[in-house]
């Protein structure tokens, strides 16, 4: 057996951990990434009264925003409120978050003296409110659904780190990424190590699945790709393999790399729109699970249009096992609940003619 703790467990709904491990079910699966946030009404009534960062330290809050999608939309999984920053900041970062303008380190990296003196993370101590988040979510959710965890990528954790917050060209990563690539692989390795205990103590909390994203993976070059992103992704990925929990790779960007993808070693590879799932499925799918890979934005059209959009990958990907729909990146806050419920609803109809 795979995965014991899908029995121990039993989780009623136990769509989305069979499809992980290319089991038969008989429909497709759905969640959203970013399906905790600001599209829900009932999300922004709690983040009216609280900031971003005491909203994640409270396992309380945190609990109360991962289970709403559930119930609201109707998700054949949970994903736990969170953020990946936390591992930069329980590495020593001081993490702001300013409103209207998102999260960011005022004091970037950008010496090697500087990778060197980040702290090891003990997730049980610096993130217990994560481990405490987690409990508490199981304890809600009951097995209704999966619960599942997530950490940034190492190579993703690392462009925040260096840049300070998002970025349009990537300068000072790329800087290092071409002139100091063995800082850049200092700070990589110091990453992966505190990825890896977080992912750790997660699993014991009680996580049911685990992703890992590398949101910006796709900024990279080719053998970047390898040397910069996969091979960390990799090392903790082939770590974990034998945790028993379904473990997901979404590098953005990354469909053009799909040979190099063959190699990562998670149970499912997450897609972005970019690429025709179906092709992804003739060169990935005999040995990964699927996840995607709709639009984000098609969210915005009406309900007729939203279906005929998710026609179109069931389509694609065809008849069988081994899909979980989601979208090929986090929902806008713009999307209309209504527009989410429909494509929920769109997928659990019209994917029951292809298993
Ligand atoms: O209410 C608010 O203003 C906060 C908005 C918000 C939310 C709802 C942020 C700030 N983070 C989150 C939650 C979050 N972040 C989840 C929760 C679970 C879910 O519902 O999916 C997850 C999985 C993340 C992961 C995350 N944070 C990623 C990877 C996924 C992705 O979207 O690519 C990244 C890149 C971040 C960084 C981050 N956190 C928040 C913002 C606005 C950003 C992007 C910063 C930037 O690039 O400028």
């Amino acid at each position: 057996m795979k995965n014991p703790n899908m029995l121990k467990n039993s989780v009623k709904n136990n769509l989305f951990l069979r499809a992980c491990y290319r089991q038969s079910v008989v429909r497709t699966p759905v969640w959203m990434m970013r399906q905790a946030g600001r599209y829900l009404p009932e999300y922004r009534a709690v983040r009216s009264k609280y900031d971003f960062i005491t909203m994640y330290k409270t396992p309380e809050l945190a609990t109360e925003v991962t289970l709403q999608p559930i119930d609201i939309i109707g998700v054949d999984a949970a994903i736990l409120f969170s953020d990946i920053l936390v591992i930069p900041e329980a590495m020593g970062m001081e993490l702001i978050f300013e409103e209207g303008r998102g999260p960011s380190f005022p004091e970037p990296i950008r010496t090697n003296e500087q990778v060197n003196k980040l702290k090891t993370v003990h997730p049980e101590d610096s993130l217990h409110f994560v481990m405490d988040a987690i409990k508490l979510c199981r304890k809600e959710l009951d097995n209704r659904v999966p619960l599942i965890g997530f950490s940034g990528a190492p190579w993703t954790l690392a462009t925040y780190m260096i840049e300070g917050k998002g970025s349009k060209n990537f300068n000072e990563i790329k800087k290092w990424r071409y002139e100091n690539s063995e800082y850049l692989h200092n700070l990589l390795n110091r990453i992966t190590a505190a990825v890896l205990s977080y992912a750790k103590a997660q699993i014991r909390a009680g996580i049911q699945a685990f992703q890992l994203f590398d949101s910006w993976a796709g900024i990279l070059d080719p053998p970047g790709f390898r040397e910069f992103a996969l091979n960390y992704a990799r090392q903790i990925l082939r770590e974990l393999k034998s945790e028993n929990i379904p473990l997901i790779y979404f590098a953005k960007g990354g469909g053009i790399w799909m040979d190099a993808l063959q190699e990562c070693e998670a149970d499912v590879i997450g897609l972005d729109w970019t690429v025709d799932i179906g092709v992804a499925r003739s060169q990935l799918g005999a040995r990964y699970a699927l996840q995607g890979n709709l639009d984000p934005t098609a969210l915005l059209a009406s309900p007729e249009k939203i279906r005929r959009e998710v026609i179109r990958i069931l389509d694609s990907y065809g008849h069988g096992e081994g899909h979980i729909f989601n979208l090929g990146h986090g929902i806008l806050p713009q999307v209309p609940v209504n527009h989410a419920q429909a494509f929920v609803e769109a997928v659990k109809e019209e994917s029951l003619k292809y298993h």
